[in-house]
């Protein structure tokens, strides 16, 4: 009882890190809620794509990234460019709880009151910082803007969440190339790996195998660090702990996602990209 640490006693400190990630664990269920709340009752589509990155969003704009809610256009902020826009339903339902934009907004979200669109466009008022509607073009953006701050001596830190499938644009490895040769190091990528891209799984659309996707990143100089998507914890840990590391590479996590998570008939099922539940949450 009572060892010292700098930050108190022993059991203090203990708690204090406990209390932090009960509060993001409730975070995350609280929003995953919201988004099957809010998205059932006004029958938008894109809700499996949406509860697949729901966890990874939560860890950044509850924990990892610097920005303040008051100000979405404050030049020092880490930029998010959310590529597979499709699956922006979380990231509208966070934005809307952290008050960067209206709550009326997203509750009206997919009715003719809201300017939400189904596929993410740019707003920086709302903290919208691309539309990418059009896969493949996130990670160029991403890139972009990271090596944007490496030429001005900006601090900021990119952020880019690409879907799996997504990764089949050729577009997409043109830009970590670039960033590769070019020693962006400033720029994270978060693959959200569910397996799934629209209706099929991606081994049997185009990657060979399981293992391929590593062995992609792998082969452009990569070093992909696995990371479980669902566990906001672990994710908060991973994403703070790749940042700091000391490498002119980009950094890249793969976080292993569950597309439609917290309805179960949509869980890993392909039909439902793009389709209302017809089944009770979880
Ligand atoms: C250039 C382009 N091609 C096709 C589509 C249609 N589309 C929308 S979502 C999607 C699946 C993408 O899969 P993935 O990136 O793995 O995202 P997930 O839904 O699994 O999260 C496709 C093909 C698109 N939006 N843009
Ligand atoms: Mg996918």
């Amino acid at each position: 009882m009572g060892t010292e640490t700098p930050f108190g006693s022993r059991e203090f400190y203990i708690k204090q890190v406990m209390d932090k990630s009960e509060v993001l664990k409730n975070k995350a269920k609280a929003i995953r809620n919201e988004v099957i709340r809010i998205t059932t009752r006004n029958k938008a589509g894109h809700i499996a794509p949406s509860l697949s990155c729901l966890d990874i969003l939560v860890a950044l704009y509850y924990d990892v990234m610097s920005y303040r809610p008051e100000n979405s256009v404050w030049k020092g902020r880490d930029r998010l460019i959310f590529s597979k826009a499709h699956g922006c339903y979380a990231l509208y339902a966070i934005l809307s709880d952290k008050g960067v934009m209206p709550k009326k907004e997203w509750e009206n979200f997919y009715k003719e009151e809201s300017s939400l669109l189904g596929c993410m466009e740019r707003k920086l008022e709302y903290g919208l910082e691309a539309g990418c509607g059009s896969l493949g073009h996130g990670l160029p953006i991403a890139v972009g803007v990271a090596f944007g701050a490496l030429i001005k001596g900006s601090h900021y830190h990119t952020y880019c969440v690409v879907g799996d499938g997504e990764l089949q644009e050729g577009s997409a490895w043109e830009a970590l190339q670039f960033a590769v040769k070019h020693g962006v190091h400033n720029l994270t990528v978060i693959i959200d790996r569910n397996k799934l891209q629209a209706m099929d799984f991606i081994v049997n659309v185009l990657d060979r195998d399981e293992d391929a996707l590593v062995k992609k990143l792998e082969g452009f100089g990569l070093t992909p660090v696995a990371c479980p998507g669902h566990d906001v914890v672990q994710l908060v840990e991973c994403m703070k702990e790749i940042r700091l590391s000391i490498t002119n590479m980009p950094k890249v996590i793969v976080a292993d996602t569950v597309k439609g998570l917290g309805m179960k008939c949509m869980e890993n099922v392909p039909k439902f990209h793009f389709r209302i539940p017809v089944c009770s949450q979880m």
